[in-house]
Protein backbone atom coordinates (compact mmCIF):
# COMPACT_ATOMS: atom_id res chain seq x y z
CA UNK A 1 0.00 0.00 0.00
CA UNK A 2 0.99 3.57 -0.44
CA UNK A 3 0.87 5.27 2.29
CA UNK A 4 1.89 8.80 0.74
CA UNK A 5 -2.03 8.30 0.13
CA UNK A 6 -2.92 8.96 3.84
CA UNK A 7 -0.81 11.93 4.12
CA UNK A 8 -3.34 15.78 3.94
CA UNK A 9 -0.59 17.55 1.89
CA UNK A 10 -2.71 20.66 1.19
CA UNK A 11 -1.34 23.76 1.07
CA UNK A 12 -1.41 26.26 3.71
CA UNK A 13 -4.42 28.15 3.11
CA UNK A 14 -6.22 24.76 2.96
CA UNK A 15 -4.56 23.61 6.02
CA UNK A 16 -5.67 26.88 7.85
CA UNK A 17 -9.02 25.72 6.68
CA UNK A 18 -8.40 22.65 7.93
CA UNK A 19 -7.16 23.53 11.33
CA UNK A 20 -10.92 25.66 11.34
CA UNK A 21 -12.65 22.28 11.27
CA UNK A 22 -10.73 20.66 13.83
CA UNK A 23 -11.21 23.49 15.64
CA UNK A 24 -14.93 23.56 15.43
CA UNK A 25 -15.25 20.06 15.55
CA UNK A 26 -12.95 18.54 18.25
CA UNK A 27 -12.45 19.73 22.01
CA UNK A 28 -8.69 18.29 21.16
CA UNK A 29 -8.25 20.95 18.39
CA UNK A 30 -5.00 22.28 20.46
CA UNK A 31 -3.49 19.40 20.95
CA UNK A 32 -2.68 19.26 17.16
CA UNK A 33 -2.30 22.67 16.72
CA UNK A 34 0.37 22.93 19.01
CA UNK A 35 2.02 19.47 17.29
CA UNK A 36 1.65 20.95 14.20
CA UNK A 37 2.96 24.52 14.45
CA UNK A 38 6.11 23.19 16.41
CA UNK A 39 7.30 21.23 13.49
CA UNK A 40 9.49 23.71 12.24
CA UNK A 41 11.84 24.76 15.04
CA UNK A 42 12.07 21.34 16.15
CA UNK A 43 13.29 19.79 12.63
CA UNK A 44 15.86 22.62 12.62
CA UNK A 45 17.74 22.14 15.67
CA UNK A 46 18.09 18.25 15.66
CA UNK A 47 19.83 15.87 13.29
CA UNK A 48 17.37 13.62 11.16
CA UNK A 49 17.89 9.90 11.05
CA UNK A 50 18.01 8.82 7.59
CA UNK A 51 17.97 5.94 8.36
CA UNK A 52 14.26 5.79 9.23
CA UNK A 53 13.16 6.84 6.04
CA UNK A 54 11.90 4.00 4.56
CA UNK A 55 8.18 3.72 3.21
CA UNK A 56 6.37 3.58 6.44
CA UNK A 57 8.45 6.36 7.70
CA UNK A 58 7.26 9.39 5.62
CA UNK A 59 5.09 11.36 7.92
CA UNK A 60 6.79 13.57 10.18
CA UNK A 61 6.50 12.82 13.79
CA UNK A 62 4.94 16.38 14.40
CA UNK A 63 2.14 15.62 12.19
CA UNK A 64 0.84 12.31 13.32
CA UNK A 65 -2.58 13.58 14.37
CA UNK A 66 -2.82 13.87 10.47
CA UNK A 67 -2.47 10.09 9.95
CA UNK A 68 -5.53 8.24 8.80
CA UNK A 69 -6.01 4.83 8.59
CA UNK A 70 -4.07 2.38 7.86
CA UNK A 71 -1.84 3.81 10.53
CA UNK A 72 2.06 4.12 9.99
CA UNK A 73 5.09 4.93 11.96
CA UNK A 74 5.63 8.32 11.76
CA UNK A 75 9.30 9.55 11.52
CA UNK A 76 11.41 9.90 13.87
CA UNK A 77 13.01 13.29 14.06
CA UNK A 78 16.14 12.68 16.01
CA UNK A 79 18.29 9.26 16.09
CA UNK A 80 18.39 6.42 18.65
CA UNK A 81 21.21 7.50 20.53
CA UNK A 82 20.43 11.79 20.26
CA UNK A 83 19.33 11.30 24.02
CA UNK A 84 21.97 9.66 25.43
CA UNK A 85 22.50 9.44 28.39
CA UNK A 86 19.48 9.88 29.53
CA UNK A 87 17.50 7.50 27.56
CA UNK A 88 20.04 4.84 25.60
CA UNK A 89 20.21 4.01 21.96
CA UNK A 90 18.93 0.56 22.40
CA UNK A 91 16.15 1.26 24.25
CA UNK A 92 15.05 3.68 21.98
CA UNK A 93 15.43 1.58 18.96
CA UNK A 94 13.60 -1.32 20.52
CA UNK A 95 10.92 0.78 21.46
CA UNK A 96 9.76 2.49 18.63
CA UNK A 97 10.54 -0.54 15.76
CA UNK A 98 9.39 -3.38 17.72
CA UNK A 99 7.00 -2.12 20.51
CA UNK A 100 5.65 1.33 18.55
CA UNK A 101 5.22 -0.47 15.49
CA UNK A 102 3.54 -3.03 16.94
CA UNK A 103 0.87 -1.52 18.45
CA UNK A 104 0.37 0.02 14.86
CA UNK A 105 0.12 -2.67 13.33
CA UNK A 106 -2.55 -4.17 16.07
CA UNK A 107 -4.03 -0.83 15.95
CA UNK A 108 -4.92 -1.49 11.75
CA UNK A 109 -6.09 -5.21 12.43
CA UNK A 110 -8.59 -4.26 15.18
CA UNK A 111 -10.26 -1.41 13.50
CA UNK A 112 -10.78 -3.01 9.73
CA UNK A 113 -14.66 -3.22 9.47
CA UNK A 114 -15.40 -1.59 12.41
CA UNK A 115 -16.70 1.83 13.19
CA UNK A 116 -13.53 2.95 14.02
CA UNK A 117 -11.92 2.14 10.31
CA UNK A 118 -12.20 5.29 9.20
CA UNK A 119 -11.40 7.35 11.86
CA UNK A 120 -8.46 9.70 13.30
CA UNK A 121 -6.59 8.56 15.83
CA UNK A 122 -8.45 11.49 18.38
CA UNK A 123 -11.70 10.51 17.14
CA UNK A 124 -11.08 6.66 17.77
CA UNK A 125 -9.88 7.64 21.39
CA UNK A 126 -12.67 10.24 22.13
CA UNK A 127 -15.49 7.03 20.62
CA UNK A 128 -14.07 4.36 23.37
CA UNK A 129 -16.64 3.75 25.57
CA UNK A 130 -14.61 0.90 27.75
CA UNK A 131 -16.85 -1.98 26.64
CA UNK A 132 -13.93 -5.13 26.82
CA UNK A 133 -14.96 -5.92 23.14
CA UNK A 134 -13.18 -2.63 22.38
CA UNK A 135 -9.77 -3.66 24.19
CA UNK A 136 -7.85 -4.64 21.20
CA UNK A 137 -8.78 -1.14 19.72
CA UNK A 138 -8.02 0.75 23.21
CA UNK A 139 -5.01 -0.86 23.86
CA UNK A 140 -3.80 -0.19 20.47
CA UNK A 141 -5.07 3.00 19.70
CA UNK A 142 -3.34 4.26 23.17
CA UNK A 143 -0.25 2.86 21.96
CA UNK A 144 0.00 4.72 18.97
CA UNK A 145 -1.21 7.96 20.41
CA UNK A 146 0.82 7.78 23.44
CA UNK A 147 4.16 6.80 21.73
CA UNK A 148 3.73 9.53 18.85
CA UNK A 149 3.36 11.95 21.79
CA UNK A 150 5.93 10.72 23.94
CA UNK A 151 8.92 10.91 20.93
CA UNK A 152 7.68 14.26 20.12
CA UNK A 153 7.59 16.15 23.37
CA UNK A 154 11.47 14.71 23.76
CA UNK A 155 14.37 16.41 22.51
CA UNK A 156 18.11 15.85 22.36
CA UNK A 157 18.99 19.38 22.86
CA UNK A 158 17.24 21.37 25.39
CA UNK A 159 16.73 24.75 25.11
CA UNK A 160 15.10 25.12 28.53
CA UNK A 161 15.31 22.83 31.35
CA UNK A 162 12.25 24.24 32.81
CA UNK A 163 8.64 25.85 31.77
CA UNK A 164 8.46 29.53 30.61
CA UNK A 165 5.42 31.85 29.79
CA UNK A 166 1.72 30.99 30.27
CA UNK A 167 2.54 26.90 30.73
CA UNK A 168 4.98 28.51 34.11
CA UNK A 169 2.60 31.04 34.98
CA UNK A 170 -0.56 28.39 35.18
CA UNK A 171 2.22 25.89 36.96
CA UNK A 172 2.71 27.81 39.43
CA UNK A 173 -1.25 29.47 39.73
CA UNK A 174 -1.92 25.29 39.58
CA UNK A 175 0.67 23.54 41.94
CA UNK A 176 2.15 26.15 44.08
CA UNK A 177 5.50 26.27 42.26
CA UNK A 178 7.14 24.49 39.93
CA UNK A 179 9.44 22.29 42.00
CA UNK A 180 5.76 21.23 43.56
CA UNK A 181 4.74 20.63 40.36
CA UNK A 182 7.78 17.96 39.75
CA UNK A 183 6.98 16.35 43.08
CA UNK A 184 3.25 15.71 42.22
CA UNK A 185 4.07 14.73 39.19
CA UNK A 186 7.03 12.23 40.01
CA UNK A 187 4.38 11.16 42.59
CA UNK A 188 2.42 10.06 39.86
CA UNK A 189 4.92 8.30 37.64
CA UNK A 190 6.37 6.36 40.54
CA UNK A 191 3.23 5.27 41.72
CA UNK A 192 1.80 3.78 38.68
CA UNK A 193 1.71 0.10 39.67
CA UNK A 194 2.73 -1.89 37.03
CA UNK A 195 2.66 -0.62 33.79
CA UNK A 196 1.10 2.95 32.20
CA UNK A 197 2.08 6.57 32.07
CA UNK A 198 2.18 9.37 33.89
CA UNK A 199 0.81 12.97 32.50
CA UNK A 200 0.93 16.40 33.06
CA UNK A 201 -2.83 17.42 31.21
CA UNK A 202 -4.73 20.45 30.78
CA UNK A 203 -8.81 20.24 31.99
CA UNK A 204 -10.43 22.38 29.80
CA UNK A 205 -13.93 22.45 32.11
CA UNK A 206 -11.59 23.54 35.19
CA UNK A 207 -9.28 25.38 33.62
CA UNK A 208 -6.97 23.52 35.35
CA UNK A 209 -3.65 21.38 35.06
CA UNK A 210 -3.77 18.46 36.84
CA UNK A 211 -1.07 15.42 37.37
CA UNK A 212 -2.65 11.92 36.61
CA UNK A 213 -1.66 8.39 35.96
CA UNK A 214 -3.54 5.73 33.70
CA UNK A 215 -2.67 2.24 33.36
CA UNK A 216 -1.52 0.37 30.35
CA UNK A 217 -2.15 2.17 26.91
CA UNK A 218 -5.11 4.08 28.53
CA UNK A 219 -4.87 8.23 28.12
CA UNK A 220 -6.99 10.85 29.55
CA UNK A 221 -8.09 11.69 25.64
CA UNK A 222 -10.20 7.79 25.74
CA UNK A 223 -14.07 8.61 25.83
CA UNK A 224 -14.62 6.22 29.15
CA UNK A 225 -11.52 8.34 31.04
CA UNK A 226 -12.36 9.10 34.51
CA UNK A 227 -10.11 12.03 34.72
CA UNK A 228 -10.03 13.83 30.99
CA UNK A 229 -7.90 16.31 30.07
CA UNK A 230 -5.38 17.51 27.01
CA UNK A 231 -2.06 16.17 27.50
CA UNK A 232 0.84 18.71 27.84
CA UNK A 233 3.63 16.22 28.67
CA UNK A 234 3.33 12.70 29.80
CA UNK A 235 6.05 9.70 30.58
CA UNK A 236 6.21 5.96 29.56
CA UNK A 237 6.23 4.55 32.66
CA UNK A 238 6.48 0.44 31.26
CA UNK A 239 9.64 -1.25 32.16
CA UNK A 240 10.43 -1.93 27.96
CA UNK A 241 10.89 2.22 28.31
CA UNK A 242 13.91 2.08 30.84
CA UNK A 243 14.75 -1.85 31.81
CA UNK A 244 17.68 -2.09 29.75
CA UNK A 245 19.80 1.05 31.26
CA UNK A 246 17.86 1.95 34.62
CA UNK A 247 16.57 -1.83 35.34
CA UNK A 248 14.64 -1.81 38.54
CA UNK A 249 14.89 2.02 39.59
CA UNK A 250 12.39 3.82 37.88
CA UNK A 251 12.79 6.74 39.63
CA UNK A 252 16.47 7.39 37.92
CA UNK A 253 14.58 7.32 34.58
CA UNK A 254 11.60 9.34 35.78
CA UNK A 255 14.42 12.36 36.90
CA UNK A 256 16.44 11.33 33.47
CA UNK A 257 13.07 12.60 31.66
CA UNK A 258 13.29 16.22 32.88
CA UNK A 259 16.64 16.64 30.59
CA UNK A 260 14.82 15.77 27.53
CA UNK A 261 11.54 17.29 27.73
CA UNK A 262 11.22 20.07 24.86
CA UNK A 263 9.16 22.67 26.97
CA UNK A 264 8.53 24.94 24.27
CA UNK A 265 6.41 22.13 22.17
CA UNK A 266 4.43 21.79 25.85
CA UNK A 267 4.29 25.78 25.95
CA UNK A 268 2.47 25.28 22.84
CA UNK A 269 0.35 22.16 23.40
CA UNK A 270 -1.05 23.87 26.71
CA UNK A 271 -1.19 27.67 24.95
CA UNK A 272 -3.35 25.66 21.96
CA UNK A 273 -5.28 22.94 24.78
CA UNK A 274 -6.47 26.56 26.40
MN1 LIG B 1 6.30 2.14 25.55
Amino acid sequence: MNNVNNIDKSNSLNDNLNRRNILKNSLFFGLGFGLLNSKGAFANSININTESLNSENIIPLSEFLKNKPPFSLPKLEYNYNALEPNIDALTMEIHYTKHHKAYIDNLNKAIENTEFANLNILDILSKLSGDKKQNATRNNAGGHFNHSFFWNILTPKQELSKPTGELLNQINQDFGSYEKFTVAFEGEAKSRFGSGWAWLIFDKSENKLKVTNTPNQDNTLMGFSEVKGIPIIGIDVWEHAYYLKYQNKRADYISAFWKVIDWKKAENNFISAK
